[in-house]
């Protein structure tokens, strides 16, 4: 079994309803369960800053799903949960489900980089990666706490707790 953590993030449609979709949907793959959700937070847009405020929240699974084909079953999700590709880069988006890391796993193929490649960056992942695992270490980068604690003042200041989802 392997330990997977996964970003997850919406700005269309109905945030809330579509992330605790998505978190069913993970609870519900083969061989799966999910194991932590932490609080969502709405967060300001990185990347493109003329598009609506996110909602962000990190879950945990267990999964004996390899990892390539965990991506795939993400992205499937997303497919369901009515996510269009060929969008605008760091654009709006109704669902995105980011593998962020697979135990200590480090991949770098065409389709996936492990740890996600912008992870240790970015207040709208280590926020919530830090209410489940703060002592996580991040291959690479150091500890999730000591990401967060690294973190300019300003990116923390976009970020407000949007309360516990509800996916049961
Ligand atoms: N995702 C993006 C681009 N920008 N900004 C926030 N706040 N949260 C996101 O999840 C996000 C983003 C592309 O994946
Ligand atoms: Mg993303
Ligand atoms: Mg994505």
């Amino acid at each position: 079994m392997n330990t997977a953590w996964i970003g997850l993030g919406a700005n269309l449609g109905r945030p809330k309803v579509t992330l605790n979709s998505a978190l069913l949907a993970l609870d519900h793959l083969p061989d799966t369960q999910l194991r932590l959700v932490s609080e969502a937070y709405w967060t300001a847009p990185w990347g493109v800053p003329e598009q609506p405020e996110f909602l962000n929240a990190v879950a945990c699974i267990r999964t004996s799903i390899p990892a390539h084909s965990l991506l795939h079953a993400l992205l499937d999700i997303e497919a369901r949960l009515g996510r269009e590709r060929g969008q605008q880069r760091w654009g709006p988006r109704m669902i995105d489900l980011d593998l962020l890391l697979v135990d200590q796993q480090i991949v770098d193929s065409a389709e996936l980089t492990l740890p996600h490649p912008r992870l240790h960056k970015r207040a709208f992942v280590l926020v919530p990666l830090a209410d489940l695992a703060p002592e996580l270490e991040v291959p690479g980068h150091g500890y999730v706490r000591e990401l967060l604690d690294g973190l300019p003042d300003d990116d923390l200041a976009g970020i407000r707790p949007a309360g516990e989802l509800d996916w049961r």
